[in-house]
């Protein structure tokens, strides 16, 4: 297999230089360098400049409803556990709208992986302020520039019992698709936020602005990722310098190993029992 073989018939259709292009391209690479075919793969999509992209990934896709792609991908999983489930949102969507869902399908555990389009902007809507956005910026909704403290993803998944906590950079792909190919092995809720450079309104998050900024955790000397108070440490440095990389892993069992009903086939390829739904509808009376 080949990146191209996860193309669509369609166009991207984000603004030229986009930082979703370098997503897709390191997914891309990603699933072709862990041999999974297309028809393994269900893509799940918030609303969004990035929901878009489940039309440009051949696989299958569903586009949910704005904030709620995760307990979508959960209940999907559950039912076909032989689906490489993956989740993409923007940050308005998984942060603002779908923040209750993100906090607890990091809790729950279950195995998939969550891809956000972090931008720190609503971008499909023309820019207004999202839970990312920093404090003091000005944007359309905030003229005045943002009141409110920013949320931070990376320790809102440490502290909700994260298992695979990550950030990637869409102006690092090569990075991004090792992050990306490790979250998809790891056997429960992988969680890589990453910086996407909305080319088109958001002027102060720029490609620039992240490659001034950024230093590898990965590379960083002594740095282990099974110290989840190291990693909170290395997620609240915000300002001249920012970490990306693997912040914190562990291989607690995901949600589905505490079901012993899931043992055995998917849910999905068992046989269907029809029951009398009279008989059915006595049971609960
Ligand atoms: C329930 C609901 N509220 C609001 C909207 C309008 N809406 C569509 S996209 C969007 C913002 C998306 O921003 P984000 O999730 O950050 O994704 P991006 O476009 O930046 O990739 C909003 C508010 C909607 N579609 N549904
Ligand atoms: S508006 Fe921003 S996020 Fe949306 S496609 Fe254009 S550059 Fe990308």
């Amino acid at each position: 297999m080949i990146e191209k073989d996860f193309n669509t018939s369609y166009k991207p259709s984000w603004c030229p230089g986009c930082g979703n292009f370098g997503i897709f391209i390191a997914l891309k690479n990603a699933l072709v360098e862990l041999n999974i075919k297309p028809e393994n793969v269900l893509l799940v999509a918030g609303v969004g400049c990035s929901g878009n992209g489940v039309n440009f990934l051949k696989a299958y896709g569903w586009h949910s409803l704005h904030g709620r792609a995760l307990p979508t991908a959960v209940g999907a999983k559950l039912a076909n556990k032989d689906l490489t489930v993956i989740v993409m949102a923007g940050d308005g969507d998984g942060y603002g709208e779908g923040m209750a869902h993100f906090i607890h399908a990091v809790r729950g555990n279950t195995n998939i992986t969550y891809i956000t389009h972090d931008n720190q902007l609503y971008a499909l809507t023309t820019g207004q302020a999202a839970p990312t956005t920093d404090k003091g910026t000005q944007t359309k909704s905030t003229p005045g520039g943002l009141i409110e403290e920013k949320a931070n993803p990376i320790t809102l998944a440490l502290s909700s019992g994260g298992s695979f906590v990550a950030r990637g950079f869409s102006g690092d792909a090569t990075h991004l698709k090792e992050l990306l190919k490790k979250a998809i092995l790891h056997q429960g809720f992988s969680l890589v936020d990453v910086f996407q450079p909305c080319v088109t309104f958001n002027k102060v998050n720029t490609f620039k602005y992240f490659f001034d900024r950024l230093y590898n955790l990965d590379k960083k000397e002594g740095y282990t990722t099974n110290d989840v108070l190291a990693a909170y440490k290395e997620a609240m440095v915000w300002g001249d310098k920012i970490a990306y990389g693997l912040f914190y892993e562990d291989k607690r069992p995901s949600y589905d190993k505490y079901l012993p009903q899931l043992n055995g086939p998917a849910l999905v390829k068992r046989p269907m029992k029809v029951r009398n739904i009279e008989q059915l509808l006595k049971e609960f009376a």
